[in-house]
């Protein structure tokens, strides 16, 4: 075979490949225990980030000569949750090192995968949302938008999960331990968060809160790169102290109080809030909340100060995002620094807190919108709560001069949800805050935003029509395509170049090519080497051997209700039985794979977890069934997993209750990695199929309006048990202990909510999935059929780039016109 010419490489390049050499270099030799891969991978990332480092400081520099009349703000994106997984390749990868660094790794023995696989997830978020807004990090990069993310340092990220005996079990994740080598701690990046205490008001007036404890926060970066061009963005993550504000306490010998900052202080860092958990740990909640809140925006004002002097102008080049309601806060905080750290008046702060605060909405379900008592508030945020007050009293008057005599709007609407009718205590609405100091609110696919102005801010939508938007979720092609399938990109470059990295619109070019015979072998070996891969992880993970050339059906996402993992179950239980039956018709072989965490404290999702393993316990040996049919449930899903996992599937289940998954992003990967969709008309499947012609998606399933009909008529799931005998089969094994050694207490709750309540659905849906399901097995029997279908699904990828949504914020959102 010819030999490559290697590229040559620009000057520039070589002069990064030498200090990226000579770094290396010098980190390993630091090493205690030798050139291990472990060392190695230290190494690679102090390596990478001393260059990341120059970038950083180059970026910032850029920014900050942009001036006033810049068209775009700089953006601050607040979030509880960055999920950003690992680092390295994606850092080598854009800093093109992965030559250099293999070359090296040759030499010390070892292999760059070796290397890899040592890093720990930075698992800094719960699901969707975390990772979403880690895509938005890199695409910021991409599109050279100066911005900040800015989150909480966890100590401990999402905990690990470990199935015992077919149970979920929480573990912690110490992610820290061996010390992340990509974080820059900014020693000099500190500020004080007060908490507790009480407000003084002096003889002029001027109110100024005296807080009871003082916290200090302390910046840590973790710097994004760019691929095509020298930019970065920045991770700021918070890391709480006590020192050295409790020292005084302590030399007067007040020990306790010292002890109360430090506990304070570690608590604070401590863990990430897993979504739906008990009320334990809300206090802390709202503190942490808080903390993110204050140190943000007091960083922010330091900087417009710094390049600006003046405060007047802020609204006008800073943009404040709310990624969900928990950063709610921010508008009250931002008002107290305007009023009493800067003295500015009343007037002119709110309107430089409306034009700088979005926020975008993550979920319908209304549990998710946060509440906090206000008697927490009294306690630990009692300026907070006067301005909110004031907020909320001028906000009412006015619209008393809109709505004239409309008492029960404003009870709606109020940013105080006053209790009454028995339900306690009086709370103060976040959402509601984050609603009326917005100059933007947009949800996250259409048919999310347009439930959102519907349902639950339907009042809001009344008042501002103006404000809401939709912004269609994506997620970036870098992580997602080139670096989890390297090979599936190889041959995409061969067919359509490589421009896609940076334009993914450019997928749809693949479209004429679709039917081609010789790009659908090679598109099918791309998949079945990725599908051998996986095999030989499930191997090594479960012990459980799966044949390749079954269809992988793949299910990964947080367990909840609404996601529907059970209706999954449902249909892997009667094809079980089917197959039991007859076992010699003509099967058309699949592995079912789940993968996914249940919140600690979410009884129904633990359970669900539970029967996968026992559904699974009973198919996977069962010599009747053999390769027709296997259940997979892989262990401790993260980031990392799922870029194993995507590029092997063959279909991907994204079968929520229409009108409940906000939007989903796995859907996107899935796609973009050609697995066909099996999905309900519900969140972004329903673009996704627009974008590629609905006739190369599995759809099945109740539209919304007919799920919010037929839930208005009274629905009695126990009616489609009735007249559908394999559901009523599946239903029955379950109750009379088929998957639980004779055990009919296990899934009595499961079964109960199933045929009295149903509140997703799955029984309405059942026959259509099931019926869609055998339209899957006969297109995949078709192997030419099946890659066409792939393949088109790829070239209707391109509008799902975290790129374009990125730009569409900019468009709509943060860009100066969007003012006015
Ligand atoms: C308040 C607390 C209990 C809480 C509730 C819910 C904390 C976090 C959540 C997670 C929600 C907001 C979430 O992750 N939403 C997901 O956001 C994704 C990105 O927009 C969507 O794709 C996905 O559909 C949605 O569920």
């Amino acid at each position: 075979p010819a030999m490559k010419k290697p590229t040559p490489l620009s000057a520039e390049d070589q002069a990064l490949h030498a200090a990226f050499e000579t770094a290396y270099e010098r980190e390993l030799s630091q090493s205690s225990h030798g050139p291990t891969p472990q060392a190695a991978l230290h190494a690679a990332a102090v390596a990478c980030r001393e260059t990341l480092a120059r970038r950083w400081a180059s970026t910032q520099a850029e920014d900050a000569q942009r001036g006033e009349k810049a068209p775009v703000r700089r953006v601050h994106y607040l979030s509880m949750e960055f999920l950003m997984g690992r680092a390295l390749s994606n850092a080598l990868a854009a800093l093109k090192l992965v030559d250099p660094l293999q070359a090296k790794l040759a030499a010390q023995g070892t292999t760059l995968g070796d290397v890899l696989e040592r890093e720990p997830d930075a698992a800094l978020g719960n699901g969707g949302l975390g990772r979403l807004a880690a895509c938005f990090l890199d695409s910021f990069a991409e599109l050279e938008l100066p911005s900040f993310g800015y989150g909480l340092r966890y100590r401990y990220g999402t905990f690990a999960q470990v199935i015992q005996q077919g149970r979920q079990q929480e573990q912690p994740d110490d992610w820290t331990r061996d010390a992340p080598a990509w974080e820059l701690p900014r020693h000099d990046v500190r500020f004080h968060v007060g908490f507790g205490g009480r407000v003084e008001v002096d003889a002029s007036g001027v109110r100024r809160w005296l807080p009871a404890d003082e916290i200090e926060a302390q910046a840590f970066d973790f710097i994004v790169p760019a691929h095509h061009s020298d930019r970065v963005s920045t991770l700021r993550q918070w890391q709480a102290t006590a020192a050295p504000i409790a020292f005084k306490p302590f030399c007067e010998g007040d020990y306790a109080r010292a002890a109360r900052h430090q506990v304070l202080a570690d608590a604070l860092n401590w863990v990430l809030y897993p979504d739906d958990s008990t009320e334990a740990g809300r206090e802390l909640r709202l503190k942490q909340e808080a903390f993110l809140v204050s140190a943000s925006l007091q960083d922010l004002i330091a900087r417009h100060l710094r390049e600006f002097g003046t405060l007047h102008n802020l609204g006008k080049t800073n943009a404040i995002h709310l990624n969900d309601t928990h950063p709610a806060l921010a508008p009250a905080e931002l008002m107290r620094l305007l009023l009493d750290e800067h003295g500015l008046g009343w007037d002119e702060a709110w309107k430089i807190t409306r034009q700088a605060v979005a926020y975008t909405n993550h979920t319908l379900m209304p549990e998710a919108l946060e509440t906090w008592p206000v008697r927490m508030f009294e306690q630990l945020l009692p300026r907070h709560l006067e301005i909110i007050y004031e907020i909320n009293h001028r906000f009412l008057e006015e619209l008393q001069q809109r709505f004239p005599g409309d008492h029960a709007l404003a009870a709606r609407v109020s940013l105080i949800d006053e209790g009454g009718h028995g339900h306690g205590e009086r709370r103060v609405r976040m959402a509601s805050l984050a609603l009326v100091a917005s100059h933007r609110v947009n949800g996250v696919a259409a048919l999310h935003s347009e439930l959102m102005v519907q349902t639950i801010f339907a009042d809001y939508a009344r008042i501002w029509p103006e404000r809401f938007h939709n912004v269609t979720n994506g997620v970036t092609p870098r992580r997602w395509l080139q670096q989890a399938n390297p090979a599936l990109s190889r041959l995409l470059d061969s067919r359509i170049g490589d421009g896609w990295r940076k334009n993914l619109a450019q997928l749809g070019e693949l479209a004429p090519l679709a039917a081609n015979r010789e790009l659908g072998e090679e598109f099918l070996a791309v998949k079945r080497a990725n599908k051998e891969r996986l095999a030989a992880l499930i191997r090594r993970e479960l012990g459980i051997t799966v044949n390749v050339d079954s269809l992988f059906d793949i299910q990964i996402k947080r367990i909840h209700e609404y996601k529907r993992q059970l209706l999954n179950l449902l249909h892997v239980i009667s094809r079980y039985q089917a197959i039991r039956d007859n076992p010699d018709a003509n099967w058309v072989p699949r592995t079912v794979i789940i993968a996914g965490k249940a919140a600690s404290a979410y009884q129904m999702a633990k359970s669900i977890v539970r029967l996968a393993h026992d559904v699974a316990r009973v198919i996977n040996s069962d010599p009747r069934v053999g390769d027709k049919l296997k259940l997979v449930f892989l262990p401790n899903y993260s980031v990392t997993l799922a870029e194993s996992i995507i590029p092997a599937a063959d279909l991907s289940e994204q079968i929520s209750t229409a009108g409940t998954e906000a939007s989903g992003t796995g859907n996107m990967k899935f796609g973009m990695n050609g697995a066909v969709t099996i999905g309900t008309w519900d969140g972004a499947n329903i673009e996704m199929a627009e974008a590629m012609g609905v006739e190369n998606m599995f759809v099945f399933g109740l539209r919304a309006d007919a799920v919010a009909k037929i839930k208005q008529l009274g629905y009695d799931p126990r009616l489609y048990v009735e007249e559908n005998r394999q559901l009523k089969r599946v239903i029955d094994a379950i109750s009379a202990g088929v998957f639980s050694n004779g055990d009919t207490e296990r899934y009595r709750a499961l079964v109960d909510s199933l045929l009295h309540r149903d509140v997703y659905l799955l029984m309405a849906d059942f026959a259509d999935y099931v019926a869609t399901q055998a339209k899957v097995d006969a297109l995949f029997a078709d192997r030419a059929a099946w890659a066409e279908r792939a393949l088109r699904n790829i070239a209707g990828m391109g509008p799902f780039s975290s790129d374009r949504t990125i730009a569409e914020y900019v468009d709509r959102v943060w860009s100066v016109k969007s003012l006015n």
